[in-house]
């Protein structure tokens, strides 16, 4: 299907298409289809835009991976879909290890996801080698298989698009995790050390930047962890949310009935 530039969605529509067309060739799963109706319809409520907070948490997030000392990136379905070069130079930026870890567990999808990281640019990549398999009890999903040299011995584990329970499991054994959901209020979001509430289509950009900004700067990555607080951070995103749906039904409510476009910049 062609996505006319000049549509008022195309770059929705576009995300879309990657997507579906991952699905087509066995990297998404249906499931993920459905995760990403769920991140869009947040994210139309947070206007399709990085806020200061989701910034915010994206320093604090590459602050946290550059001062660990065994920081490790995840990689589903989705993520490898839609930002698979940007998580390995995030990766390389970051000493951060690419770990395949899948929700819905299959070898042949983790091999192609392996595929599209390598192709990227990725030297190596963990979770795809049955031999160093082992699992975390803590975790219910099937995810409870990593990679001994991976997500099992991590410190910081970065999980963009997550379910609930790894977080909560990842955290009860003492690691950092820092995550990226665009519902602020999912289990992950509120259980994560660090929760980055944006579409990973713009937060994995924005981290490669801050990564090269920050890299090196070790004292500048402390004091931008010190002064982050997660629960305050969500609040704010919440606090966005609501301030904006205000607005648009105060502007619906004098709006002309006809009205087809609010000029706070919502597209009906
Ligand atoms: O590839 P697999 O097998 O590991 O499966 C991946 C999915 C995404 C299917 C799996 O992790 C899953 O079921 O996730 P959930 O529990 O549906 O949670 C996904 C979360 O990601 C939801 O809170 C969505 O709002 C959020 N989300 C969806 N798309 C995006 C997003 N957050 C940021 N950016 C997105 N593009």
């Amino acid at each position: 299907m062609e996505i006319f530039p000049t549509h008022p969605r195309a770059e929705s529509l576009r995300i879309r298409k990657k997507l579906s067309e991952a699905f087509e060739k066995g990297i998404v799963v249906p499931e993920g289809l459905a995760a990403h109706g769920r991140g869009e319809a947040f994210d139309y409520l947070i206007g399709e835009t990085t806020t200061e907070p989701a910034r915010r948490a994206a320093e604090a997030g590459v602050a946290l991976l550059l001062l660990s000392s065994k920081p490790v990136i995840s990689v589903n379905g989705n993520t490898a879909a839609l930002v698979a070069s940007e998580v390995v130079q995030l990766a390389k930026l970051t000493g951060s290890k690419l770990e395949v870890n899948l929700f819905h567990p299959s070898p042949e999808r983790e091999r192609k996801i392996a595929e599209i990281l390598i192709k990227e640019g990725a030297e190596e990549v963990l979770g795809v080698d049955p031999s160093y398999s082992t699992t975390i009890p803590e975790i219910q999903s099937y995810r409870r298989k990593v990679d001994r040299r991976g997500i099992a011995q991590a410190d910081t584990v970065l999980v963009p698009l997550e379910d609930g329970d790894r977080t909560q499991a990842l955290r009860r054994l003492g690691k950092n995790v820092i995550a990226i959901d665009l519902n602020p209020l999912s289990r992950t979001s509120l259980a994560a050390s660090i929760t980055i509430v944006d579409n990973i289509v713009r937060a994995l950009p924005l981290m490669v930047k801050i990564a090269e900004e920050l890299k090196g700067w070790p004292e500048r990555q402390r004091q931008i962890l010190k002064n982050f607080d997660n629960r305050e951070n969500l609040a704010r995103s919440l606090s966005i949310i609501l301030h904006r749906l205000e607005e648009l039904s105060k502007e619906l409510g004098v709006s002309p009935p006809s009205s087809p476009r609010l000029s706070s910049g919502l597209t009906p």
